[in-house]
């Protein structure tokens, strides 16, 4: 059945019964998807090598089974493989971060990004394959009337969470940027207004020579209280 807005609708519950996993297979999967997560890292070179267009495809149709505020699923991923589109993002993302490393954020902010080494270069949004441009969705535009979304943030940001996910899982590289602000990028890709770009995410694999920085995770127990 095709999607449709669910404002005004009944609430109709329907079974769920999903097969029960053993504790021991659980046990078992979810130690091997910690040491394999553990892997992931953000990547900044991208290698201009092609991937599989479908498992692009299906992480974000993964990312699109994110649990969202009121299952408004409040995001639209465009896909972004054209190359002037991709040479038009970076002039303009660009721009707004030479802007940006040139003082805009401020001495506390750029002494926080010294580890990671970055800067106003974004070779990434031409040499990475796809460029995944995830817009949350502030509210739905029914013609000209507007059904405000809740928790939009929180929705996408799961999204974006269960799309880096997919990705490491099938093997490719994927970096979270947020070139700041971001309000080209609409005009750039033609989104409608009620639209807001919340990031952009290059999809690939990592360059050759690719380095990251040597960064540490807190330990569980810095994370994890018990109560
Ligand atoms: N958007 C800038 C700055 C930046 C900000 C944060 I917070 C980062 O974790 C990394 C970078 C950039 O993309 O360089």
């Amino acid at each position: 059945m095709a999607w449709e807005p669910m404002h005004d609708q009944p609430y109709t519950p329907v079974p769920y019964r999903p097969a029960r996993m053993s504790a021991d297979d659980s046990r078992r999967t979810a130690a091997a998807l910690r040491a394999k997560m553990d892997q992931r890292r953000t990547v900044r070179a991208f290698s201009p090598d092609p991937v599989p267009e479908q498992v692009v495809v299906d992480a974000i149709a993964i990312a699109a089974t994110a649990p969202s505020g009121a299952h408004q699923q409040p995001w639209t991923f465009v896909l972004v493989t054209d190359p002037d589109i991709r040479a038009r993002i970076r002039a303009a993302a660009e721009e707004e971060e030479r802007l940006s490393y040139a003082g805009r954020l401020g001495e506390q902010w750029l002494s926080a990004l010294r580890p990671l080494g970055t800067d106003r270069h974004k070779p990434h949004l031409t040499d990475a394959p796809y460029l995944i441009v995830v817009f949350e969705q502030r509210y739905y535009l029914d013609g000209d009337e507007q059904h405000k979304h809740y928790y939009v943030d929180e929705s996408v940001g799961i999204a974006v969470g269960m799309l880096l996910t997919a990705l490491h899982l099938s093997g490719l590289a994927a970096l979270t940027h947020t070139p700041s602000p971001m309000r080209f990028l609409s005009e750039v890709l033609g989104r409608p207004r009620n639209e807001k770009a919340f990031a952009v995410v290059p999809v690939g694999y990592p360059a050759d020579d690719a380095t990251v920085p040597d960064l540490v995770r807190k330990d569980l127990d810095q994370v994890l209280v018990w109560r």
